[in-house]
């Protein structure tokens, strides 16, 4: 489907590092449109929604922690398949197992300071645009 969305955010990591521009440009150069952006600080509240699948997680508390922890860019990007293709072009969750040339493999070593999110599926991107 060529409508296809997805929802990304550069996580405060990503920006307290300067790779706003560098994660725009690997999504813009790939050949997605950029249909929304927003820039905010991330009520507690709002991270255990987008994270409530893993609020069983012995890690769940520093996750939210983290991403409550300085501003993050909230982005919906558009194309072909850019759900699927956005996770590659992100990587593996696990820094160390995520691929020169993917965001996490060129910029992350930690799964707990991992630059960026991606939706898994279309029906959680569909999800989490509505609920960011
Ligand atoms: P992804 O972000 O690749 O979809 P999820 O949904 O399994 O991966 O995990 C969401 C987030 O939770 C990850 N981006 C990472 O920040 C954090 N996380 C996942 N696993 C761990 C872990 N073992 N220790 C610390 N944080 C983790």
């Amino acid at each position: 489907m060529a409508d296809e969305r997805s929802y990304i955010m550069i996580k405060p990591d990503g920006v307290q590092r300067g790779l706003i521009g560098e994660v725009i440009k690997r999504f813009e150069q790939k050949g997605f449109k950029l249909v929304g952006l927003r820039m905010l600080n991330v009520e507690r509240s709002l991270a255990e929604k987008h994270y409530a699948d893993l609020s069983s997680r012995p890690f769940f508390g520093s996750l939210v922690d983290y991403i409550v922890s300085g501003p993050v860019v909230a982005m919906v990007w558009e194309g072909r398949n850019v759900v699927v293709t956005g996770r590659k072009i992100i990587g593996a969750t696990n820094p160390a197992a995520s691929e020169p040339g993917t965001i996490r493999g060129d910029y992350a070593i930690e799964v707990g300071r991992n630059v960026i999110h991606g939706s898994d599926s279309v029906e959680n991107a569909q999800k989490e645009i509505a609920l960011w």
